[in-house]
């Protein structure tokens, strides 16, 4: 029987039939094969050592693992093509040979195309659609799922983009616009996924906002899936108030990050993209148990 402690979940077209059969939030483990990753920068550049934490992402319980070689981080290092193509390939290769299911971060549709032949099955595109004019139509030719995130600009010009009257609203707005678009592009609409953008062009003031249960409820009704980065992000270490934790360490973030997976499970999100992988499948787990023990 369903209740409201949990809502059954819509999953886009083309993912691989064991995701779409599941009724619950995914989990989607971060991997990221960066030096400057804020959280996990330098962690996995060695592709051995990424290949061996996705597996153990996989272990721990993550239905997809997210790969990405380029940070996104304001004021990180510019890289090419090329070299992100390079830390990226071998480690998709690796892991999808292993069985493990995994998506692509990129805003480069030659990074997208290459790691869909070497078997990811997602393409991630933080950029929704501005970093490669070649990505839509890269999109508009293959079968996988899209993510579209909110975003309004690149890199260190994130910050100066961060003016909100009404967050939700405007998030909503801009979104909606790039999916006509993208869709104008030739992306189906079935196959796209949508992403508030947490930390990108935002602030801590307009991040909170988009976090809460009624907001998440708002985005679940905005007639695609919705996926939810927050994990470890900045506004975590400052209440809403803006005034600073005391506690800004990566725990009490990773903490935070789980209530905010409980959230989103409980708003019916279809996935959250987390670094502490074991913890929020719990949560989602023991929002399933929940579900099924109801009366
Ligand atoms: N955040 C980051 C990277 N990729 N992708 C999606 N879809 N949504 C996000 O919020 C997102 C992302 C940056 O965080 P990281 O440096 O911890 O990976």
């Amino acid at each position: 029987m369903v209740t409201d402690s949990a809502a059954v979940v819509k999953h886009p077209e083309g993912l691989p039939a064991e995701l779409s059969q599941l009724t619950r939030t995914l989990v989607v483990g971060v991997l990221n094969v960066t030096p400057d990753s804020f959280s996990d920068g330098g962690d996995y550049l060695d592709p051995q050592q990424a290949i061996e934490h996705g597996l153990a992402l996989a272990s721990q319980g993550a239905d997809i693992v997210d790969v990405g070689g380029e940070s996104t981080r304001p004021g990180a290092t510019a890289i090419d093509g090329a070299t992100e193509l390079s830390r990226v390939i071998d480690v998709v290769t690796g892991l999808t040979s292993e069985g493990i299911t995994v998506s692509i971060d990129t805003r480069r549709s030659q990074v997208a195309e290459r790691a869909l032949e070497a078997g990811a099955v997602l393409v991630n595109d933080v950029s929704g659609g501005r970093g490669d004019e070649a990505m839509w139509p890269l999109m508009a030719s293959v079968r996988a799922p899209y993510v579209l995130m909110h975003n309004r600009g690149e890199g260190a010009s994130q910050d100066s983009l961060a003016d909100y009257e009404d967050v939700l609203v405007e998030v909503k707005r801009e979104l909606l616009e790039q999916v006509d678009a993208v869709m104008a592009a030739g992306v189906d609409a079935s196959r796209i996924v949508l992403d508030p953008g947490i930390g990108f062009a935002k602030r801590a003031e307009h991040n909170w906002p988009l976090v809460h249960q009624g907001a998440l409820d708002d985005m679940a009704s905005w007639g695609f899936p919705v996926l939810l980065g927050a994990s470890r992000k900045r506004f975590l270490g400052v209440f809403e108030t803006g005034e600073q934790r005391i506690d800004d360490s990566m725990d009490a973030r990773d903490a935070l990050t789980v209530e905010l997976t409980r959230r989103a499970v409980k708003s019916g999100l279809w996935a959250v993209r987390v670094h502490r992988v074991e913890a929020n499948v719990a949560v989602v787990n023991s929002s399933r148990v929940a579900l099924e023990e109801a009366p």
